[in-house]
């Protein structure tokens, strides 16, 4: 069955859900709602990843995740600290963390695959193609699937070097890292590739940019006011919530362990309706 990872950012600048949850206590009932509402995994994170983001000082991204992971694993919650420092993902382990999610894979920190090894936590290893700043610069593919696994692949090797097992060890193919647009299909399109490659999978689609060019796209295409000012305008959280609803079933299709969203409620139903479908439920 796909576990379901609820996000959780305290961060002013996440695109997003940036500045709603930068209180702790806001963050910590926020985690607690989704954790009720099915959420397997809560992903704490103090540093936004959005393209172009400033990095966020350790120090000032560990003032505002560890309450909140204290909080969320005190209260017997599974959680994840969302953060490519070393040093952050040490103090989350020490506060109760049980999984290191680190959107560069280790590249970011080189430090990051020794501490998570001594940690004794789990590793979310993320294909990732350099800082926000150059990742579009550098999304440049022959063949996506190939390089993303093969990359992947040598992340996986770099990790039992450090003394991380494989069985310790999430694969994700970075949705909206160092991928652009279509791209990003072609990421989801080499999940099953990803999944072959042995470790567990997760897989991150919730609210990001590819379906809200999709969704506009789509609008476009009805006739909904393609003319005017109107076919520009933002798709609404509630469209994006529904599409990455869609995508996670289809993730879980290709045998993902996790999808990483933003509304656990609206994933946790069509999850169910999908395994009922295949006989799953009951
Ligand atoms: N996406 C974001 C942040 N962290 N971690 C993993 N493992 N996979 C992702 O796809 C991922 C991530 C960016 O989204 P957010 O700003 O809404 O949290």
């Amino acid at each position: 069955m796909t576990l379901i990872m609820g996000i959780v950012n305290v961060t002013p600048d996440s695109f997003s859900d940036g500045g709603r949850y930068l209180d702790a206590d806001a963050a910590i009932a926020h985690g607690l709602a989704l954790h009720a509402a099915g959420a397997a995994v809560l992903d704490v994170g103090g540093e936004s990843t959005r393209p172009g983001a400033p990095p966020v000082d350790p120090a000032v991204e560990q003032q505002r995740v560890l309450p909140v992971v204290t909080a969320l694993a005190a209260a017997g919650a599974v959680v994840s600290i969302d953060t490519m420092h070393a040093a952050t993902a040490v103090a989350a382990v020490a506060a109760g963390a049980r999984i290191v999610n680190d959107v560069s894979g280790g590249l970011a920190d080189p430090e990051m695959l020794p501490a998570v090894s001594a940690s004794g936590a789990e590793v979310v290893l993320q294909h990732w193609r350099g800082p926000s700043t150059e990742m579009y610069a550098r999304a440049d593919y022959a063949d996506l699937a190939a390089e993303v696994t093969g990359e992947l692949e040598g992340r996986v090797r770099a990790a039992a070097a450090a003394g991380i097992s494989p069985d310790r060890v999430i694969l994700d193919p970075g949705i909206g890292f160092g991928k652009r647009g279509a791209q990003n299909w072609q990421a989801l399109r080499a999940l099953e590739r990803v999944v072959a490659l042995g470790p567990r999978v997760l897989v991150g689609t919730s609210r990001k940019r590819f379906l809200a060019e999709l969704l506009t796209d789509a609008s476009a295409a009805a006739g909904s006011g393609a003319a005017d000012a109107s076919a520009a305008a933002p798709v609404d959280t509630a469209r994006l919530d529904l599409a990455t609803a869609v995508t996670s079933v289809l993730a879980a299709q290709a045998g993902v362990w996790a999808v990483r969203v933003h509304d656990v409620g609206a994933t946790r139903d069509a999850l169910a309706v999908a395994r009922a479908w295949s006989g799953g439920a009951g």
